[in-house]
C-alpha cells in the first residue's frame, strides 16, 4: 500500500514536471485592446476640467499579463494632442518601433490618427506601467502593466491572497499641457503640483476629497501584494502605511531579495512590490505618499496623498479616524540611502566583468544666458536666464520632423549625430561649489553608438549645478544592474572596491543620489535607439537626456526588423 503510494505521488510529480516545462516551452497568448486617447471631464479638489485619458479612465486601464505574453494595442487619438504611448521597462527585444518615446522611435500619432503597438513581454515578472511619452500628458495618460509568471509557474514567495496596484500621481489644477508651455516660454521652473494622487484619488487631506478617498480592503490574516508605481511627474516619493511593515520583493518588474521596511521611496518611473501583511489590530490605516525633495531651496509640492487600508472586521460607520504613518522629513537623504542600499538580487547573477565601453556621464541641470533678442519675459529663470539640463554637458534636443529610429534606419543624414561624448568635456569638482562659467551646456542631438553586444558600463554623476538633486535615470530597452552608488566625485581608485558583482538589484530607473552617483551595466543586446533620460519630466524638457544606437548584430535575430507599416509619419 505504502509503496503504490508513493509510486502515485512520484508518476503524479513527474506529470507535473512534465506539464510546466511543455507549459513554459509554448508561447503565450496574444492580447488584443485599443486606447482610445480623448479628452474626458474630471472633477478633482472641486473642480472640474477637461483631461486627456485612455478611455475616460484615470488612471487608465490596467493591462494584465503573463511572461511570454503578447500586446497588441491600437492607440487612437481622438484628442487635440500629439500622442505616443511607452510601455515603461519592457525590454522590446527587436521591437524598438513599439517603444514609443516621441520623435525617438516614431512620430507622434496626430490627432485623428492611430498606432498599434505590437511587442512580446520576455523573461520579466512583477508590475510594469506604461504612459503618454509626449509633452506632459502623462499626467494623466498612464496606467498599471501587471507580468504575472507563466501558466504553471509561480511567485518565489508565498501566493498572496490580494494583489492592488498603488499608483501615486500628481495632479494640476491648471492643464499640464498649459503649465509646460509657460514653463518653456518663460524658461522658469514650471509651477509645482496642486496634489498628489493614489490611483488617482488625492484621499483625505485635501479638499472636496474625502469622500473619493481610495479604499482598499483586507481581512485579518491575509496579505496583500502592492504594487507601487511612482507616475508623478516630478517628485520622487516617500510611501507607507501606518503600523504595517512593508516586505519588498520585487521592483521593474524583477525580483528582488525579500527585505523588510517600514517606509518606500520610488524615484518618478520606478516600480516596488510589496507584500503587506493584515497583522494589526482590526481598524483603518492610512497609506501615505509625499515628496522626497533632496533640492534644497527649491519649490516643492508639500502635500501629502493618502488611501485607506480597512480591515474588514473593523467597526464603520463613525469609526474613529485611520491613523497616519510616520513619513521621513522631505529633505531626509539618509533614509532613503539606507533603503536603496537594502536592494539586492535573490541570488547570484550574470553581471558582465569585462566591460568594452567605459562611459562616464555627468547628470545635472544648467543656466542658459539670455540671447540680446529675447524679451524679458522669456528669461525668467535665475537672475534673468533661462533653465536648462544636461548630460555630459549636452543639452538633448528631439528631432521635429522625423524620429531618430526612423533616420537610423533609413540612412537620413543630419538628423543627429554620433559623437555624445563617453566623458564629460570637462572635469571639475562636480559636487563642490562650480564655477559660473560651466553653467551653460551646449545643445544637440548627439548619440553614443554601441556594437551589438558590447558590454557597457555607465557611471552616472550627479553634478551641483544650480542645486544638487536625486535624479532617476531611465534607460528603454533594457534592464541594467546598479553595481554601486555612493556621495561626492565618482573615485575609481576608491570606489571600485564597492561593486557588488555577486548580487546587484536589476532595474530601469536608477535613483542617482544627490550630490552623488551610481554605477550601472548593461550588455547591448537589443538593437535600436535607446533613450536615456531623467524621468522627472521638468527635466527631460530642460534636455536631461541622451541616447544610445545600439547597432545591428549577426543576422535576422541580431537585427531590428523593418518598421510596421501604420507606423506614423511626420
Ligand atoms: C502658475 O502660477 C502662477 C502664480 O500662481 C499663475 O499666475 C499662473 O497662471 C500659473 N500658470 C499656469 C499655467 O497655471
Ligand atoms: C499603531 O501604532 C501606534 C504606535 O506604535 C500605537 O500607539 C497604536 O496603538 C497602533 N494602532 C493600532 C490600531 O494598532
Ligand atoms: C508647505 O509649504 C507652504 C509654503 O509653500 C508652507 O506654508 C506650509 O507650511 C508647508 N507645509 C508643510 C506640511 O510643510
Ligand atoms: C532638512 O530640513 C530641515 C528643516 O527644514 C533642516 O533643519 C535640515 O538642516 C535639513 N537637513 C538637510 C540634511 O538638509
Ligand atoms: C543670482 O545672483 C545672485 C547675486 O549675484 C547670486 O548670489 C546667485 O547665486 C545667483 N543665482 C544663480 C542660480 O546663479
Ligand atoms: C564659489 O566660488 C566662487 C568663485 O568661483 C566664489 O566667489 C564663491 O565665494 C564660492 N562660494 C562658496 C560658498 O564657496
Ligand atoms: C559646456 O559647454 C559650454 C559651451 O561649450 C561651455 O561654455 C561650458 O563651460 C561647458 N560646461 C561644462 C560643465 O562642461
Ligand atoms: C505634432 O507632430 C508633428 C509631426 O508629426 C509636428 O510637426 C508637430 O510640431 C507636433 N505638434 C506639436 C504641438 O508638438
Ligand atoms: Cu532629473
Amino acid at each position: 500500500m505504502e509503496t503504490l503510494k508513493n509510486f502515485s505521488i512520484m508518476f503524479l510529480g513527474l506529470f507535473l514536471l512534465i506539464s510546466s516545462t511543455l507549459l513554459s516551452l509554448t508561447s503565450g497568448e496574444i492580447q488584443r485592446h485599443q486606447f482610445v486617447i480623448q479628452a474626458t471631464p474630471v472633477k478633482r479638489l472641486c473642480n472640474t476640467h477637461n483631461r486627456i485619458t485612455v478611455n475616460g479612465m484615470f488612471p487608465g486601464p490596467t493591462l494584465e499579463v503573463r511572461n511570454g505574453d503578447s500586446l497588441e494595442v491600437k492607440v487612437v487619438n481622438k484628442a487635440r494632442y500629439n500622442v505616443t504611448i511607452h510601455w515603461h521597462g519592457v525590454r522590446q527585444m527587436r521591437t524598438g518601433w513599439a517603444d514609443g518615446p516621441e520623435f525617438v522611435t516614431q512620430c507622434p500619432i496626430r490627432p485623428g490618427g492611430s498606432y498599434t503597438y505590437r511587442f512580446t513581454i520576455q523573461g520579466q515578472e512583477g508590475t510594469l506601467w506604461w504612459h503618454a511619452h509626449s509633452s506632459w500628458l502623462r499626467a494623466t495618460v498612464y496606467g498599471a502593466l501587471i507580468i504575472r509568471p507563466r501558466l504553471g509557474e509561480s511567485y518565489p514567495f508565498p501566493k498572496p491572497n490580494l494583489e492592488t496596484p498603488i499608483v501615486l500621481g500628481e495632479w494640476w489644477d491648471a492643464n499640464p499641457i498649459d503649465v509646460v508651455r509657460e514653463a518653456t516660454r518663460t524658461g522658469a521652473a514650471p509651477n509645482v503640483s496642486d496634489a498628489y494622487t493614489i490611483n488617482a484619488q488625492p484621499g483625505d487631506l485635501y479638499k472636496c476629497s474625502s469622500k473619493d478617498t481610495r479604499i482598499i480592503p483586507i481581512d485579518a490574516g491575509e496579505t496583500n501584494l502592492l504594487r507601487v508605481i511612482n507616475a508623478a511627474l516630478n517628485q520622487p516619493l516617500f510611501f507607507a502605511v501606518a503600523n504595517h511593515t512593508l516586505t519588498v520583493v520585487g521592483a521593474d518588474a524583477t525580483y528582488i531579495k525579500p527585505f523588510t521596511t517600514s517606509v518606500l521611496m520610488l524615484g518618478a518611473g520606478q516600480t516596488t512590490d510589496v507584500l503587506i501583511k493584515a497583522d494589526q489590530r482590526p481598524a483603518r490605516y492610512y497609506m501615505a505618499a509625499r515628496a522626497y525633495q533632496s533640492a534644497q531651496n527649491v519649490p516643492f509640492d508639500n502635500t501629502t496623498t493618502t488611501a485607506i487600508l480597512e480591515y474588514k472586521s473593523s467597526k464603520k460607520g463613525n469609526a474613529p479616524k485611520p491613523i497616519m504613518p510616520f513619513l521621513p522629513a522631505y529633505n531626509d537623504t539618509n533614509t532613503v540611502t539606507a533603503f536603496s542600499r537594502s536592494f539586492r538580487s535573490p541570488r547570484k547573477v550574470q553581471v558582465p566583468t569585462e566591460i568594452d565601453e567605459s562611459l562616464f556621464f555627468t547628470v545635472g541641470l544648467g543656466l542658459n544666458n539670455c540671447p540680446p533678442n529675447f524679451r524679458r519675459s522669456r528669461c525668467q529663470g535665475p537672475n534673468g536666464t533661462r533653465l536648462a539640463a544636461s548630460m555630459n554637458n549636452v543639452s538633448f534636443m528631439l528631432p521635429r520632423s522625423i524620429s531618430l529610429l526612423q533616420a537610423h534606419q533609413q540612412g537620413i543624414p543630419g538628423v543627429f549625430t554620433t559623437d555624445f561624448p563617453g566623458t564629460p568635456p570637462v572635469k571639475f569638482d562636480y559636487t563642490g561649489n562650480v564655477s559660473r562659467t560651466l553653467f551653460q551646456p551646449s545643445t544637440g542631438t548627439k548619440l553614443y553608438k554601441l556594437k551589438f553586444g558590447s558590454r557597457v558600463q555607465v557611471v552616472l554623476q550627479g553634478t551641483s549645478i544650480i542645486a544638487p538633486e536625486n535624479h532617476p535615470i531611465h534607460l528603454h530597452g533594457y534592464d541594467f544592474y546598479i553595481i554601486a552608488e555612493g556621495f561626492g566625485n565618482f573615485n575609481p581608485k576608491r570606489d571600485t572596491s564597492k561593486f557588488n558583482l555577486v548580487d546587484p538589484p536589476l532595474r530601469n530607473t536608477v535613483a542617482v543620489p544627490a550630490n552623488g552617483w551610481a554605477v550601472i551595466r548593461f550588455v547591448a543586446d537589443n538593437p535600436g535607439v535607446w533613450l536615456m533620460h531623467c524621468h522627472l519630466d521638468v527635466h527631460i524638457t530642460w534636455g536631461l537626456a541622451m541616447a544610445f544606437l545600439v547597432e545591428n548584430g549577426v543576422g535576422e535575430l541580431q537585427s531590428l526588423p523593418a518598421p510596421p507599416s501604420d507606423l506614423p509619419l511626420c
